[in-house]
């Protein structure tokens, strides 16, 4: 049974058992006043038709790693989830019209940004975070159209060429299975990244999970698909992941759900180092980001942070290096075990007989002397806290936090709102308050080298 599901899915096709019946079903109960409220679900499509894919992909996905955070000592699957639906693939924004990007973007249920900026070229990216098809070719290999996005966080960077949409199995909670029409390690394709893979395909609509007619995973598995998927970990040692699951069989992975928008799920403290930075030139737009391009000296120390969704403060702008302060602090604890927590920039703060400061935050888009609307960064799943100071105040960071509220603003993925909303589409909901614990790799950076150095 769980093979016939598989080979279906595999093709592309979707395997829907239940859920045509159930979302009529609830359409039925609902009324006609909810029923033109139906759940956005545009049918995805594309992926490997027996073309070979685009060269810039074939670049993308050598198996080359160079010092890639590694952030556990075991290989695991560290998180997934669905986070946005229908986006990935609108062909309007192929157009060289403004107003048709927009109309079909928006016609899609993704988000269209006023942008307010001093640059006189606006990138696409800045209005909004839907990509074209022939955008998604250029990263996944094959244009694909209107499809989900669901990132799934590995403990250990991937060999990028055992990765295809073929390795992974997404069970949803109507009991069907879905394979993704593709995968990538873009957006995180620098060097010293590498440990999250983005599916898009068909996982879901964009009910809240309490909604009948909901539509989520409940489940993820790596299958073997000839070239099994390769996870690459302490001393070089790479390991199949075959067979590696996330999820409960009954929970829902989906950003629709609120409270359960994009959060952390590592971070680790290192020696500030710009090796592996960037990736192959046809991605390096943003580059460089790193702390030394936009802090120079000052910046010691990298906190690194691994996300669970892209992270924007409407799901479309850019986070800016200089807004630390709006999303995140640090906490501390001293020898004497008191508490201290890091929350402005450029203040040295007095622990164990040394001082830390936050410089500023790293790995988003390229340094500038101010930032607006029209600013693009990188939009994966790494964010840098950059530090200067004492090893002996830095030794002493223990949990980075994103409170999410209060003075904080929260994070969203892609598929959330933007700054210009329709009131009538539903998206992606924002991250919660998070307390991740900081790993302290400061004696040994938890990285790895593929192929191994000589
Ligand atoms: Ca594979
Ligand atoms: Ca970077
Ligand atoms: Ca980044």
């Amino acid at each position: 049974m769980y093979h016939d599901r598989l080979f279906a899915a595999a093709r592309g096709a979707r395997v829907r058992l239940l859920g045509p019946m159930a979302l009529l079903l609830a359409a039925l109960a609902a009324g006609c006043a909810d029923a033109d409220r139906a759940p956005q679900n545009l049918t995805c499509t594309g992926g490997p038709d027996g073309s070979p894919p685009s060269a810039s992909y074939v670049q993308l996905m050598q198996d080359q790693l160079t010092n890639a955070d590694y952030w556990e000592a075991e290989p695991r699957i560290l998180a997934a989830g669905l986070g946005f639906t229908d986006i990935i693939g609108v062909p309007g924004l192929q157009s060289s019209d403004l107003d048709t990007q927009k109309a079909a973007t928006l016609a899609a249920g993704g988000a269209w940004n006023i942008v307010v900026t001093t640059l006189t070229t606006i990138a696409q990216r800045a209005y909004t975070s839907a990509i074209s098809p022939n955008g998604v070719a250029g990263s996944y290999g094959w244009p694909v159209q209107f499809c989900d996005g669901l990132p799934i966080e590995f403990s250990w960077p991937v060999l990028p060429r055992t990765v295809q949409g073929s390795d992974f199995v997404v069970y949803l909670n109507d009991g069907s299975a879905t394979q993704p029409l593709v995968a990538s390690i873009q957006p995180n394709f620098e060097y010293n990244e590498r440990s999250t893979v983005v599916i898009f395909g068909e996982f879901g609509n964009r009910l809240a999970p309490d909604q009948p007619g909901a539509l989520y995973p409940v489940r993820f598995e790596i299958v073997d698909d000839g070239t099994p998927l390769s996870l690459v970990g302490p001393g070089g040692r790479v390991v199949s992941a075959v067979g590696f699951t996330y999820g409960t069989g009954d929970d829902p992975y989906t950003a629709y759900n609120p409270g359960k928008g994009p959060t952390l799920c590592a971070a680790k403290l290192s020696r500030m180092s710009t090796a592996g930075e960037g990736g192959p030139p046809a991605f390096n737009a943003q580059m460089p980001n790193d702390g030394v391009a936009l802090y120079g000296d000052a910046a010691q120390y990298r906190l690194r942070v691994l996300t669970t969704g892209g992270f924007s403060p409407d799901g479309v702008t850019s986070v800016f290096p200089t807004e630390y302060e709006r999303f995140f602090r640090v906490q501390a604890i001293d020898a004497a075990g008191r508490e201290h927590w890091l929350e402005r920039t450029g203040v040295p703060y007095e622990i164990d007989g040394g001082t830390v400061t936050v410089v500023g935050l790293a790995d988003l888009g390229l340094a500038q002397s101010s930032y607006d609307d029209g600013y693009v960064e990188d939009h994966d799943n790494q964010i840098d806290i950059v530090l200067s100071g004492d090893e002996s105040a830095v030794r002493a960071i223990r949990m980075v936090e994103i409170p999410a509220s209060g003075g904080y603003s929260p994070f969203y993925n892609p598929g959330g709102p933007g700054n210009d909303p329709d009131p009538e589409t539903v998206y992606s909901q924002p991250g919660p308050l998070t307390q991740q614990a900081v790993t302290i790799a400061l004696d040994d950076p938890m990285t790895v080298t593929y192929p191994p150095a000589e």
